[in-house]
Order: C-alpha cells, then sequence, then structure tokens
C-alpha cells in the first residue's frame, strides 16, 4: 500500500475509534446525569475491533449483527450519532424511534441488523441474512459479533453446524473481552481457545488481537476475501477488554489492578496514534484538531437528543405484532 494511502485510511480508523470513545463517553456522563435510563454497556477499550473489522466490509451488500453492546459498532457501520444519542434519550427521533433503547440501536439502510439483548440468539439470525444474501447473489456476507459469554450458547453451535452444513457466507466473530458480566471467561469455559470451537464444525478460524486495529483489517480483509470467493462460513476471535463494567451498575472489582494496568497499555487510540506518530502520519497538534472534530459531532448529538421530542403516548400501540 502507498504511503498517502496507508495514512489515509489510518486516519479514517483514528477518527471512528475516538468517535465511538468520545460518544461513549458522553453517554456515560448523560446516564450519570439520568438523562439516560435502563441498560447501558458501553464498548470503551473494544473500539479497534468494530472499527477494524467493518473497515474492510462493502456495506452497500453486506450485513452486520451484534449483541447488546452495539453502539460501537452502530457507529462503525456509519450511522449517525444523534439518532443513537436520541435512541439512548428515549426520544422519538432515536434510531428505534426510541423504544429500543442501548440495546436496540437498527438501521435497515445501513444494514445494521442490531443491538440484539439476548445472548446468542442473534447468531442463528445472521445465518438467516447470509441465507439470504446468498439466495439473492448479491456477492454479500453477514458478519455477526457476540462476545465470550455467548460462545457457550447451544444456539452458537447449532448455528455453526448448520451454517458449515449449507455454507453460508457468515463471518462468526467472537469479540473476547475475558468476561461474561463478572465471570472470567477461563472459570467457564473447558477449551479456552475459541478458535478450536469453530474448527470443530470443519469452519476455517482465526484469533487476533483485538486491541491492534491495523491487525483486525489484515486479518478481517483476507477472511472476507475467501469468503466471498467461495461462499463458506469463518469464525474469528479478537482478544480485546473492557474497560468499565459490563453495565452501569456494575463497578467491576473482580479484576486486579494489574490487569487493568497491562491492558491499559494496549488502549487500540492511544496504540494506532503512537505508530502513526512513529510513522510521521499524525502529530499532537493534528491529533487534537481530529479529538475537537469529534467531540463536536458528538455535542452536537446530544444537542439533538435534548431538542427532539419524547415519542407520544399513542405510540405505546403502534409497532406491536399481536
Ligand atoms: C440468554 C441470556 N442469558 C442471560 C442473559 C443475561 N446476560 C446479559 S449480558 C450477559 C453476559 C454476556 O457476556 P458476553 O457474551 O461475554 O458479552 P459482553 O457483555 O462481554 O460483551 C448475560 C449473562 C441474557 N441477556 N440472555
Ligand atoms: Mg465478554
Amino acid at each position: 500500500m502507498q504511503d498517502t494511502e496507508n495514512k489515509t485510511l489510518q486516519i479514517r480508523l483514528l477518527k471512528r475509534m475516538l468517535l465511538i470513545r468520545r460518544f461513549e463517553e458522553a453517554a456515560a456522563r448523560m446516564y450519570g446525569l439520568r438523562k439516560i435510563g435502563g441498560f447501558c454497556h458501553l464498548y470503551i477499550g473494544q473500539e479497534a475491533a468494530a472499527v477494524g473489522v467493518i473497515e474492510t466490509l462493502d456495506m452497500k451488500k453486506d450485513y452486520v449483527l451484534t449483541a447488546y453492546r452495539d453502539h460501537g459498532t452502530a457507529i462503525a457501520c456509519g450511522m449517525e450519532c444523534g439518532p443513537l444519542m436520541a435512541e439512548l434519550y428515549g426520544k422519538e427521533s432515536g434510531c428505534s424511534r426510541g423504544k429500543g433503547g442501548s440495546m436496540h440501536f437498527f438501521d435497515r439502510k445501513r444494514h445494521f441488523f442490531g443491538g440484539n439483548g439476548i445472548v446468542g440468539a442473534h447468531i442463528p439470525l445472521a445465518a438467516g441474512v447470509g441465507m439470504a444474501v446468498r439466495h439473492r447473489k448479491s456477492g454479500g456476507c453477514a458478519v455477526c459479533f457476540f462476545g465470550d459469554g455467548a460462545i457457550h450458547q447451544g444456539s452458537f453451535h447449532e448455528t455453526l453446524n448448520m451454517a458449515k452444513i449449507w455454507n453460508l457466507p457468515v463471518l462468526y466473530i467472537c469479540e473476547n473481552n475475558r468476561y461474561g458480566m463478572g465471570t472470567d471467561y477461563r472459570r467457564v469455559s473447558s477449551v479456552t481457545d475459541f478458535k478450536a470451537a469453530g474448527a470443530s464444525y470443519g469452519i476455517e478460524s482465526f484469533s487476533a488481537n483485538g486491541m491492534d486495529v491495523l491487525e483486525v483489517c489484515g486479518i478481517t480483509a483476507g477472511i472476507i476475501k475467501k469468503m466471498r470467493s467461495e461462499n463458506t462460513p469463518a469464525f474469528l476471535e479478537l482478544k480485546t477488554y473492557r474497560y468499565k463494567g459490563h453495565s452501569m451498575s456494575d463497578p467491576a472489582r473482580y479484576r486486579s489492578r494489574e490487569e487493568l494496568d497491562h491492558f491499559r497499555d494496549q488502549d487500540p487510540i492511544v496504540m494506532l496514534r503512537a505508530s502513526m506518530e512513529k510513522d510521521g502520519y499524525i502529530n499532537e497538534e493534528q491529533f487534537k484538531k481530529i479529538d475537537a472534530e469529534v467531540k463536536k459531532v458528538v455535542d452536537d448529538s446530544l444537542a439533538f437528543a435534548e431538542e427532539s421530542a419524547q415519542p407520544s403516548p399513542g405510540s405505546l400501540y403502534e409497532d406491536i405484532l399481536a
């Protein structure tokens, strides 16, 4: 890749990750002020996973699904921050009309199919999306993110078997942030190398450092290229870390200071910035400028959410299936 191309790519990745970080920091602040209520799971620390993977997709024909820790993935898919923040506020202008909240971001137009609250439940949904894109011969694929906690759900095992039998173009990505709520994944996993779970169904399986956005981009680009030509599923474990508690009510005291310090040194944004500075792609002043631009986008999203109307009481009876 040319130096200028590399620089443009890395600036784009840095901006996206910073936007997610600042959005999440603002969401945490507003939660503290009780502007936002209910469940809220932050993506701080995991930014490189969604940003690195989605950079390699063609969102005109590909589809993305994730679990309830969905803010970062939605932003990486190109959803605008205003309707996302408004959704957190429960406002009418939210991406799910204020009825979904933090766990249920959705954007059909941008091919982001949630935001799913039940652990592992969207894994079979992604197989359905894979089946649809294959049927339509659009050349697209589905990418399904889930946590280390979901890997022990029956839905994961049943779906991976079926995805291989039917050769569905779905990339299953386990974001292993080391915890399912307060439980260390090593306490509940008889096999801790999750690649083995994908491989046990005959699916080509990989793992990568999910804190390194360039590594994530590189490995995913190769997997997606192969998936498109061979129309077959793949599995990827991204080893990552969440810096905050599971949700807003979790002070996360189950982690040692040493562990936190170890992962703080691998902050995906700090690492990319340092590597860009070393390569002469960015200096302190340019970083500050990008950060200011990103903060303005988040501030505007807060203003949008504040000024938006509450859903009308009558809308309680809309969007109901039965
Ligand atoms: C089927 C089901 N069981 C339990 C829960 C409660 N629950 C919500 S999040 C969570 C932990 C999942 O952890 P993981 O898959 O690692 O995702 P992370 O929160 O780390 O992103 C659990 C058990 C749920 N939402 N759905
Ligand atoms: Mg987890």
